[in-house]
This record gives structure tokens, C-alpha cells and sequence, in this order.
């Protein structure tokens, strides 16, 4: 299992065209702006910020498929995404990737996968995010990414990256999970997805959830992808996201997860989606956001570790 590497690369996708909400696309230069690239910096981790991928902003188009909408610009982002992030992964740099909506994770898998036999994924969201264009209740690709990356629905968003199948069912954890679809409820039951929903968490408690996802990837996997959907937390304390679902993991919770994830050393790539800061006046989302990547990173300690709180796993 590789390790957490010393040099993080920030690659933003201001996408919005997964879903219809406008502000998902702000979501990367919200973050850097409250001050993400000086905080990973102070914990000693030598951190470049990649900047946007150009991705298209077009308002939805008014004549297109009903169950695949904005299919040809998310494609055209998809590849870039991939291309930048495999040539990151490619020089030895940990991919830390800022949403833009969940669409952009067929982009980041597909450009991380082929660097591992068997990536694992964790996937933190409310939803499972495995529609295809005949299971879609909206249209949105958003709600798609997961299925692509297993090989499941259009061609053109499963072959994105030149090949397809970059998630294997085995190698997925998803944590959060609270509102599905029946299609995705299906398939979660064919291909027994390993799942903890919200309650699980509740019931469990984070540390055993995260301590059992380790436990599992690491067995099994030689590096592991973290997609982090912020409407994974409750949006009661994390408002701005597209599609909020009520209750969820607490913020602290979630933080503490992040915290575990790092003491692990398992995680190898991340990314944070769906912040819209125009959903959130009082910018607690972005806050979230700053604070989750500070915590991926060694910066929330236990009581342990608050004499080192830059203690990053050595490359
Ligand atoms: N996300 N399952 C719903 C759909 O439209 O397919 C919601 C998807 C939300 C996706 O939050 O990343
Ligand atoms: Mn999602
Ligand atoms: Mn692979
Ligand atoms: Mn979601």
C-alpha cells in the first residue's frame, strides 16, 4: 500500500453541468481563496496549485437527451480531468481535486485508475451516484459518475480515459449514503457494495466505520481514492450543496473520519465536491471544505498528536 506522499498538487474543476444548480463551479476558487493552499502548506507538505481545468459553462443546452444532460461538454472536461491527473499521479504528487459537481469523478478515477491494479474508493456522500441514463430519475450526470467508473451506461462517459471498468464493486466503500434511487438500490445489492449509511454511522460510530473501511481496503487494494460529496455531512451545519438530504454525518464527525483517514496513510488521492458557495451566505460550506482538507492532512490531532500536528506519513 503506498503511502500519503509529501507533495500535494491542487487541481480545481469548476464544473456545474452535472446538475442545474449555478455555484458549483465557484467551488474551487471559493476555497482557495479562504487560504487552502497556505494551510496544507503550513503543514509542511510542498503544495502547488495546478489551477482550473477549462472546463464548459454554457448554460444547459435546450434541445438534448433527457437522461443524459450536457452529455458532450462533460465529456470533453472528463478527458482533460484524466489527463491532468494521471500525469499527477504519473510524477509521484498526491491529486487533491476541488469540485465543481460530482460529475468530475468520472474524469478523476479514470485518470487515477489505470496507475493501480485495484483502486479502492471511498465514496462520502448522501447519495450512491450510480444512475445510468435507463435508472435516472433527473438527467443529471452527477448522480452517474460511480456507475460510469464501474463500467455501467453511456459509452462515451464509461470510455472516458480510453478504457473502461476503473472501480471494481470490491474495491468501493461508500459512507453516508442515505437517499438511492431503486436502480442504485439494485445494483448495490447485485454487486454487494459494501455501505454505510448514515444510521450505520450513527449505530457504529465513526471510528469503527472508518477503522472497518481500512481494514477492508487495505487488504485488498494498492491505493485508495477518497470522493468526498459535502452533502454527505448534515446540511444543517453544511447548507451549500445542490442536493441536500437531510440529516447525515455530523460535521465533526465527518472531520474526525478525515482524521482516521490520514493516521491510515491508505488514502493516496481525494477530491471535494459540490460546494456551492451561493448556496451558503455565511460560507460555512467553504469553511467545511478548508477544514476537511486540513484534516485529510494531518491537521486535526488527537491528543496524541498536538505536539506534532504536521506529522504527515513519510513518502
Ligand atoms: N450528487 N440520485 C439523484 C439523481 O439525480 O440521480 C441525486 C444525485 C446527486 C448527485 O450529489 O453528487
Ligand atoms: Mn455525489
Ligand atoms: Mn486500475
Ligand atoms: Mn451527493
Amino acid at each position: 500500500m503506498k503511502k500519503m506522499r509529501k507533495g500535494i498538487s491542487v487541481i480545481g474543476v469548476p464544473m456545474w453541468l452535472g446538475q442545474t444548480r449555478f455555484g458549483a463551479n465557484l467551488g474551487p476558487d471559493a476555497i482557495r481563496a479562504a487560504g487552502l493552499v497556505t494551510r496544507l502548506k503550513g503543514l509542511a507538505y510542498r503544495v502547488s496549485d495546478e489551477g482550473n481545468i477549462a472546463v464548459g459553462t454554457k448554460a444547459p443546452y435546450k434541445r438534448q437527451d433527457k437522461t443524459l444532460k450536457n452529455l458532450q461538454p462533460i465529456v470533453a472536461a472528463s478527458e482533460k480531468v484524466a489527463a491532468k491527473v494521471s500525469r499527477t499521479v504519473a510524477a509521484g504528487r498526491f491529486p487533491l481535486i476541488l469540485g465543481g459537481d460530482h460529475s468530475i469523478a468520472i474524469g478523476t478515477l479514470a485518470g487515477i485508475s489505470r496507475h493501480y491494479a485495484n483502486l479502492g474508493v471511498i465514496w462520502y456522500d448522501a447519495h450512491g451516484d450510480l444512475n445510468t441514463p435507463e435508472t435516472t430519475p433527473s438527467g443529471n450526470i452527477h448522480g452517474m459518475p460511480l456507475a460510469a467508473s464501474m463500467g455501467l451506461g453511456h459509452p462515451a462517459l464509461t470510455g472516458i480515459g480510453g478504457y473502461v471498468g476503473k472501480v471494481k464493486a470490491e474495491n468501493l466503500v461508500m459512507i453516508g449514503i442515505r437517499d438511492l434511487d431503486p436502480g442504485e438500490r439494485l445494483l448495490i445489492a447485485e454487486r454487494k457494495i459494501r455501505v454505510y449509511t448514515a444510521d450505520d454511522v450513527s449505530r457504529l460510530g465513526i471510528a469503527q466505520v472508518i477503522a472497518e473501511t481500512v481494514d477492508y481496503l487495505s487488504a485488498r487494494c494498492d491505493g485508495v481514492h477518497l470522493s468526498f460529496d459535502l452533502d454527505g455531512i448534515d446540511p444543517l451545519e453544511v447548507p451549500g450543496v445542490g442536493t441536500p438530504v437531510a440529516g447525515g454525518i455530523s460535521y465533526s464527525d465527518s472531520l474526525a473520519a478525515l482524521a482516521l483517514l490520514h493516521r491510515s496513510g491508505i488514502i493516496t488521492s481525494a477530491e471535494l465536491v459540490e460546494v456551492n458557495p451561493l448556496l451558503d451566505r455565511e460560507d460555512r460550506t467553504v469553511s467545511a471544505a478548508l477544514a476537511l482538507a486540513g484534516a485529510l492532512f494531518g491537521e486535526v490531532a488527537d491528543s496524541e498528536g498536538i505536539c506534532q500536528p504536521a506529522a504527515a506519513t513519510p513518502s
